[in-house]
């Protein structure tokens, strides 16, 4: 789906980013800053690592996760466009879309003050369009720093409407997901999947997982929190240009059925994912762009205490 891609290791910056390739083959910018280190795979525009300077790492990844061509790698922060979950009258399409599974181009790679911007890019193509009929530019632009920050825009570059949705599938590491709470969702809507995608309402009080926990929380802008005392630190997640937010931990028999993540992997993993989704999937006219962001950062809990 994208061109050759150029010679990767011009976009290479002495000392902090580097291109290799993984034992599967894949492109990966490893960056690895005074401020940060991550990793970027071209794959899916995937970022598998980010670790702020003296915290521990911020995002899952199974250590079963598939790096192959097609497959999409379990963890880090899948993006998924341009339909969340299954394509409705389509039931042979991938789970979230074909953005994850493709080789994005690589744009440009620059130090700025205290990030390193790495911008990425995926265009239609005959493949994507004998899945989904539009033409379509995404422009991906990420900051790594003291924070992460995922600005996803999509661009309508055919001469008619048309709708997508997406997200940015964040899977945060956590110690044990049962003794995690997530802040910010009280008095919000949301549909679980876990029953039917029946409509219901969060209370008052933080999100507790329980049980497998499958929750498309919509017409929300909040910024989310993810306690987790036994790191002694809470993880955020701050969002632009999203009106849904997912709450996702598979839980026993999920974690089981999944080939690409270990049976004993879900007490360590929490998915908060940026979205727009369903009732908020976005309408696009010709030549429109929309941007999506979210911006992840780690405090330790003192701080956020009260
Ligand atoms: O975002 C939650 C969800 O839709 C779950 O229902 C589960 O399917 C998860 O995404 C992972 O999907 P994947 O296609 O990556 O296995």
């Amino acid at each position: 789906m994208s061109a050759d891609l150029p010679p990767l290791r011009r976009f290479e910056i002495p000392q902090l980013v580097t291109v290799e390739k993984n034992p599967a083959g894949l492109d990966v910018l490893l960056i690895r800053t005074p401020e940060a280190q991550a990793d970027i795979f071209l794959h899916g525009a995937h970022v598998t690592h980010f670790q702020p300077q003296g915290a521990a790492p911020v995002l899952f990844m199974s250590g079963a996760s598939y790096f192959a061509p097609g497959k999409p790698i379990r963890g880090g922060i899948p993006v998924i466009f341009p339909w969340f979950g299954g394509l409705e009258g389509l039931p042979e399409a991938p789970a979230h879309g074909f953005a994850r599974t493709q080789t994005w181009e690589l744009r440009g790679v620059s130090r700025l003050e205290k990030d390193v911007e790495v911008c990425l890019a995926l265009h239609s193509s005959p493949e994507s369009q004998a899945l989904w009929p539009h033409e379509f530019e995404l422009h991906a632009r990420i900051l790594v720093g003291p924070q992460l920050r995922w600005e996803l825009e999509v661009c309508n570059s055919s001469n008619s409407a048309w709708s997508f949705e997406e997200a940015l599938h964040t899977y945060f590491a956590v110690h044990d997901v049962r003794q995690v709470c997530v802040k910010g969702l009280a008095e919000t809507d949301y549909f679980d999947k876990t029953d039917g995608f029946s409509r219901k309402r969060q209370g008052a009080d933080p999100i507790r997982i329980a049980s497998e926990t499958d929750r498309i929380f919509g017409d929300t802008v909040s910024t989310c929190e993810v306690e987790d005392p036994a790191s002694e630190r809470a993880l955020t997640v701050s969002k632009s240009g999203s009106k849904t937010t997912v709450v996702w931990n598979p839980w026993i028999a999920k974690a089981k059925a999944m080939p690409d993540f270990g049976d004993d992997e879900w007490p360590g993993m929490l998915c908060v994912e940026t979205a727009n989704v369903g009732d908020n999937r976005v309408t696009l006219q010709p030549g429109e762009r929309h941007l999506m962001s979210c911006t992840l950062s780690v405090v330790s809990l003192p701080e956020t205490a009260g």
